[in-house]
């Protein structure tokens, strides 16, 4: 069973314990339509306020992992103080080691997790038994790195009444997602019998995970990022409105296959592509546009930059990426190309909004204000002159002549 934890908000939560933790799921592509009711969860708290039952079930003898799904901005000192407590009890009483499995878009995720935690123990104020906790958290538990892959969208009130017609009764917590489905994870276990019973469930368990995380996170999201700002901009609501557009679509086909897969380890990236334009489209995934872009400045990172200076590294050209930066700057106006606003959903809204506001009387100065932030590209990127020169020019082509436009223009400059 899965104990779930909510980490801050308590609607879902409530929602499922009035429904003792059963919820529909709609699976729903080319290949038909199935409602299925997962019967795994089985509890269900919210860190926020229900702290001690969340500690105690991280050091309940009968838990043996705790999976994280908590977004890219989630991996919090907070978050590891939380996981530390309920290790540290473990520890104390005796108990084996778990395994902790970030499922997070995140590179190296695991690796990610466990550095958080370790420095978390190695704060002025450790206590001098924790120097014990921190090699038995060495020894005796596991932080596999992991790639998930599945779109599954915010629900909407459309599927909360495609779920209560296709049970007969109310369903609060209802979702809608594709068939498709992927879970690539390390073997690095706490329990290496583990690795066999993920297998018998499908799950791919191998020692390079690193070469599906950096497709997934460059083709996948990459994308998803650049049509979500594209569509914010523009005023389309959901990524296949946007996949069904043909410009966007040979837009967002040429940025994978040109910018993105030159310089991935994967080497079926063609037939991968093919796929991914396959799932944007499914016309049951009301895949939001501004749920996409909600946390940008945390989601870019590990998105673009890489493909971006792959190509710089090779001499080859950025455009596509260049022309999704530009309208990243676009997005920050807060207002689509109708005269639409929109609200900023981002850790990073105020500042990036004020980089952005001048954009009109000032495009370039935006621009460099925008490229020199290196919590956005990184050290290598940020400042870059040649990828300055290009997000300078579709921006302004964005600016001049609208995003579709400025999409036009790039396929055709480069046939
Ligand atoms: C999306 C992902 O919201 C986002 O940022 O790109 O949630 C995406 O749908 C999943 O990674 C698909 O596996």
């Amino acid at each position: 069973g899965i104990h779930g934890v909510g980490m801050t908000r308590p609607d879902l939560v409530n929602a499922l314990r009035a429904q003792d933790g059963l919820y529909a799921v709609r699976v729903a592509d080319g290949q038909g339509v199935k409602w299925q009711v997962p019967g795994a969860l089985w509890r269900m708290h919210v860190a926020a306020t229900e702290r001690d039952e969340v500690v105690q079930a991280i050091a309940a003898p009968s838990t043996r992992w705790v999976t994280l799904t908590v977004t890219e901005k989630g991996y919090t000192p907070a978050l590891a103080q939380l996981l530390l407590e309920g290790l540290r009890q473990r520890q104390q009483a005796g108990l084996p080691g778990i395994t902790l499995a970030s499922c997070d878009n995140l590179q190296g995720n695991g690796h990610q997790l466990q550095a958080l935690v370790k420095a978390a123990i190695a704060t002025p104020d450790t206590r001098p038994q924790d120097a014990n906790l921190l090699s038995w958290i060495d020894t005796r538990c596991a932080f596999p790195c992991s790639m998930v892959d599945r779109i599954v969208p915010a629900a909407t009130t459309d599927v909360l009444a495609a779920a209560s017609l296709a049970l007969g009764l109310r369903d609060d917590a209802s979702l809608s997602t594709e068939g498709f489905w992927e879970w690539v994870i390390e073997d690095r276990f706490a329990d290496p019998a583990d690795a066999a019973l993920l297998q018998s469930a499908g799950v791919r368990v191998t020692a390079d995970v690193h070469s599906y995380e950096e497709a997934k996170l460059r083709m996948l999201n990459g994308s998803h990022s650049a049509m979500a700002l594209i569509g914010a901009v523009t005023g389309r609501p959901f990524i296949a409105s946007c996949i069904g557009e043909p410009h966007i679509r040979r837009f967002v086909h040429r940025l994978m296959g040109r910018e993105v897969a030159p310089h991935l380890s994967r080497s079926d990236w063609a037939d991968y592509r093919d796929a991914l334009i396959a799932r944007f489209g499914n016309p049951y995934l009301k895949h939001s546009v501004h749920q996409i872009a909600t946390d940008s400045s945390q989601k870019i990172p590990q998105r673009w930059p890489p493909s971006v200076l792959g190509q710089i590294a090779q001499g080859a050209a950025l455009e596509h990426h260049a022309l999704a930066a530009a309208v990243f700057l676009r997005y920050t106006l807060g207002v689509d190309e109708h005269g639409q606003a929109y609200a900023l959903n981002d850790p990073q809204a105020d500042s990036l909004m004020a980089i952005g506001a001048a954009q009109r009387s000032e495009p370039e100065a935006c621009v460099r204000a925008l490229l020199a932030r290196e919590d956005l590209w990184g050290s290598a990127l940020s400042d870059h002159p040649a990828w300055t020169v290009r997000v300078t020019h579709w921006h302004q082509q964005v600016l001049q002549h609208g995003v579709d436009a400025a999409i036009q223009q790039l396929l055709q400059q480069e046939p």
